[in-house]
């Protein structure tokens, strides 16, 4: 039995893990037993990749040792073992998301290529000139880029939900900019800058009464937090592997299959096709439609082993932990008189941005690396919520569930020790 799956059947009715589970999942994550500067690693960038644990390691080292092959070609052993593998972690993904069928799920490179994806398949469909496409204040580059890039091309428009000081929607100022026009809702589930958790349910909601489909950029979210597309009713939603304990270089998009049935292929190439003559290449079928070329079939195989990991942890206690460790931290840094959190929405997930007064958020990230601790600083491809609170860049502890209030503890120390220096 695996340590995770162990831990998991010890603790089975408690709905949050302990900080002694916290501990003991530590283990299965060689990285975290690193010194960095001789110090014990505090690692506090899970919101831009989190660590792997061994067992996805292994499976990575399994593959590339005793199966690796193409996919979907092959007759002989290896290729039909590596199609068996890859297609079974497509429905670990389908029962991960709750999707209705394993049709609707389309491995990527990550949230940026699903997003990439829609934009340029269904947004190229259906957005043409004075066609409106709406995103919130709070996005990720990677769910702005596309839609300018699609607006720009059509001669439509973007139009942005603007926030609140706190970091939350203005669904009001959202009810407003819904019109015959929309073609699309893009938003983000939970917020990598803000930490925000947006009600999601309720702007589909919303957005499905005028008939509008909306996408959920779920790359927070997915690694923090149970998630039920059915339940939400998204058409799109799009994640990344590699903030799911997963490798790089591989995600899904989770597309309801009479839409993607409906939308022209992304990609041309291997795989996507039934048949090509010179005069007419006739499409494979959902989801292969959409998976143009060798994926990244190790990857897929990893990411699988990976949900497997945190299925017996348990997301719901995950979330529970991580929840209280967002209060903790919170309730502690705000003891440090020049320290302004930024994103102080009700619903929020294990985020922490912050300014300090006087201390340049690169220069504070630069002590605490000194000290062993690993945040994110500067923009975090998010410079329109920057511009909405004034600021340059904010410095940011994000957790995962192998993080404790010690650690949190340290980074206190940390911002101190900053604030000694820098005064
Ligand atoms: N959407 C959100 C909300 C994100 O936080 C990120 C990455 C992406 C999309 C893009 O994901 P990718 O895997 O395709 O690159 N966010 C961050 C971050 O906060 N720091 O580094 C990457």
């Amino acid at each position: 039995m695996t340590r995770a799956k162990s831990v998991a059947n010890r603790s089975a009715t408690a709905d949050s893990l302990s900080e002694a589970d916290a501990l003991r999942l530590r283990e299965d994550f060689p990285i975290l037993k690193q010194l960095i500067h001789g110090k014990p690693l505090v690692y506090l960038d899970n919101a831009a990749t989190s660590q792997k644990p061994q067992a996805v390691l292994d499976t990575l080292t399994r593959y590339y040792t005793t199966e690796n092959s193409n996919i979907h070609r092959g007759v002989h052993t290896l290729s039909a073992l590596a199609t068996v593998d890859y297609e079974a972690s497509r429905t670990k993904v389908r029962r991960f998301l709750n999707a209705a069928d394993d049709r609707e799920i389309v491995f990527v490179r990550g949230a940026t290529e699903a997003i990439n994806l829609v934009a340029n398949s269904y947004g190229r469909q259906h957005v043409h000139e004075g066609d409106e496409v709406i995103i919130s204040a709070m996005e990720h580059h990677s769910n702005i880029v596309p839609w300018q890039m699609l607006c720009q091309e059509r001669g439509a428009r973007l139009r942005i939900i603007p926030i609140n000081d706190d970091g939350e929607l203005l669904l009001d100022e959202f009810e407003k900019l819904l019109g015959p026009r929309t073609k699309l809702v893009s938003i983000v589930h939970l917020s990598n800058s803000l930490g925000t958790i947006n009600p999601v349910e309720q702007v589909i909601a919303m957005a499905h009464s005028r008939g509008v489909p909306v996408l959920v950029d779920g790359a927070q979210s997915t690694p923090h937090m149970p998630v039920d597309v059915q339940r939400m009713g998204c058409d799109f939603f799009a994640f990344s592997g590699h903030k799911l304990y997963g490798p790089t270089g591989i995600g899904a998009l989770y597309g309801k299959a009479e839409l993607l049935e409906s939308m022209p292929p992304y990609q041309g190439g291997g795989d996507m096709i039934k048949s090509v003559t010179f005069e007419q290449t006739v499409y494979n079928t959902l989801p292969y439609k959409f998976e143009a070329g060798t994926p990244n079939i190790a990857g897929a195989i990893g990411l699988g082993a990976a949900i497997d990991y945190v299925t017996a942890v348990g997301m719901d206690r995950i979330a529970a932990y991580e929840q209280e460790l967002l209060a903790y931290g919170t309730q502690r840094v705000s003891s440090i008189e020049s320290l302004r959190i930024i994103g102080t929405a009700r619903q929020k997930g294990g985020v922490i941005s912050f300014v300090v007064k006087g201390i340049h958020a690169h220069d504070l990230g630069t002590v605490l690396d000194t000290e062993g601790i690993a945040i994110r600083t500067g923009h975090h491809c998010t410079q329109p919520v920057m511009q909405r609170f004034g600021i340059p860049a904010t410095a940011r502890a994000s957790f995962a569930f192998y993080n404790t209030k010690q650690e949190i503890d340290a980074l206190v120390r940390g911002i101190d020790k900053a604030i000694e220096v820098f005064s």
